[in-house]
């Protein structure tokens, strides 16, 4: 009875990689881009959205062309800290970040 259920959500589910694989950045509790991660689109993050992900991000994978800023503070608040490149150790801002902004440059670049 169950048996014709598997495929459609297989589908759904490729499709969504396909579209949006490139388009996130990729947030590591470790250095070395390892450890527990988290991918976030373009978008505002007034909290880091990932349960233990507060004070604990290490590393980061930053798509081409993608502005990443990382605050101190929840709600963008304290210490901020500009990355356009994938950072492999979060030099100075190490286990600092609590809220999180992501941005697409070739929109601003227009
Ligand atoms: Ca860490």
């Amino acid at each position: 009875m169950s048996d014709s259920v598997g495929e459609f959500p297989r589908m759904v589910a490729s499709v969504r990689g396909s579209s949006s694989s490139s388009g996130k950045a990729r947030f590591f509790t470790d250095s070395g881009f390892k450890g527990s991660f988290v991918d976030l689109s373009v978008g505002e993050y007034p909290s880091v959205p990932y349960e233990g992900g507060d004070d604990s991000i290490s590393s980061v994978k930053v798509p081409l062309g993608f502005k990443v800023t990382l605050y101190e503070h929840a709600d963008f608040g304290g210490a901020s800290h500009v990355i356009t490149a994938s950072t492999e150790m979060l030099d100075g801002f190490d286990n600092k970040t609590s809220s999180i902004k992501v941005e697409s440059r070739s929109i601003f670049s227009r």
